[in-house]
């Protein structure tokens, strides 16, 4: 399939091997390398998650043209319009197929190695967010509707548990009540969001670490990837899902995480400096950010667990469960150091 789709490309030269990268959850990428040693990413876009793959490309477009030649803003990656003009191909079987360049001599961390790794990434999302401030961000299609809308994200959790099509909640009753507990103060956020007591901003809303390629010899950030859940959101969600991802003690499936609060330190001195622009309110509901996005991405691998597992790849059987208990062990933790969590933000 892959040959077929390639064809259809302007590749310079004559693909040799394509090798699955296994990095992410959602969408399938290969690694293509072509006989005159240029290499480039080819993507099947997942439609169980992404049902509109033409709303995400036209989103690049607008993006990409409105930061041509913009010196604020961190480079993105743009993909490779097909021979035939599309941004994207169809291979008749519901595959969505896409192709970019690989970007030389880049590393993507999975979790950052010092907070200077960290730094770097806020640097470059805050950059992002910052050199968009004046885009209209209503041109800009929900690429997945409510993606971090809360309250619904609770009612998806209220809803599988209606059903328990596989069986699994007597197993998850501890994780429940967890998560149950909290919901009036993870709503809070989409309050505030719904109230415009905060303000709209382009975000990327999916801010992990892996997302932005470094220099693997100076480490300085080259480019933000993973653009497809760019969207209309609140500047909590990207800091706040960056610390989710970033500053916790293990990886994002590790039994009992905790805050590092180093990296939480780091991550807010290269946001806050390239984020200028956030109004007091915003920046006061960082750390608030960060505990919801937490929480709700452990509420989100519930569901999944709850519903047998349909939309977050797995390595095996109760890998979401995994996730989700790690979640709610690193949410548990940011409450327990919260007023730290808020003062390192007011300095
Ligand atoms: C998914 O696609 P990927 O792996 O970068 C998910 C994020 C979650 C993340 C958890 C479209 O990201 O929202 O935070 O997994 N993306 C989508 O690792 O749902
Ligand atoms: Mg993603």
């Amino acid at each position: 399939m892959t040959e077929e789709i390639l064809r259809r490309f302007p590749l310079d030269g004559k693909p040799v091997s394509v090798e699955p990268i296994t990095a992410g959850h959602i969408n399938k990428s290969f690694l293509v390398e072509c006989d005159s040693g240029r290499r480039f990413v080819l993507q099947r876009v997942n439609r169980f998650v992404f049902h509109d793959v033409g709303a995400i490309m036209e989103n690049l477009r607008l993006l990409r043209d409105y930061l041509r030649g913009s010196a604020e803003a961190p480079p993105m990656i743009c993909f490779i319009d097909a021979l035939g003009g599309e941004s994207f191909i169809e291979d008749g079987e519901g595959g969505a197929w896409r192709l970019c360049p690989y970007v030389e001599n880049s590393l993507s961390l999975l979790r950052p190695e010092s907070e200077a790794d960290f730094c770097e990434s806020a640097t470059a999302f805050g950059r992002f967010q910052y050199a968009l401030r004046d885009f209209p961000v209503g041109r800009l299609s929900d690429t997945i509707p409510r993606f971090h809308d809360t309250p619904e994200r609770f009612r998806q959790l209220r809803a599988a548990m209606d059903v328990d099509p596989r069986g699994r909640m007597n197993e998850v009753k501890r994780e429940l009540d967890f998560a149950l507990a909290r919901e009036e103060r993870a709503c809070v956020l989409q309050r505030c969001r719904e109230s415009g007591e905060v303000p709209l901003r382009v975000t990327h809303n999916d801010t992990k670490m892996s997302n932005v390629l470094l220099d693997a010899k100076t480490r300085r950030a080259l480019c933000v990837i993973d653009l497809d859940t760019v969207m209309p959101g609140l500047s909590a969600y990207d800091f706040g899902d960056a610390i989710r991802a970033g500053a916790a003690t293990g990886a994002e499936d590790g039994a009992g995480i905790r805050l590092n609060l180093a990296y939480y330190t780091a991550f807010v001195r290269g946001f806050l400096t390239a984020c200028p622009h956030l109004t007091a309110r915003e920046r006061e509901l960082l750390p608030l950010g960060a505990w919801t996005m937490t929480l709700e991405c452990g509420v989100r691998f519930l569901t999944d667990y709850l519903c047998g597992d349909p939309y977050f790849a797995i390595d095996y059987p109760r890998h979401n469960l995994e996730r989700a208990r790690a979640q709610f062990s690193l949410a548990a933790d940011m409450e327990r150091r919260f007023k730290e969590m808020q003062e390192i933000v007011s300095r």
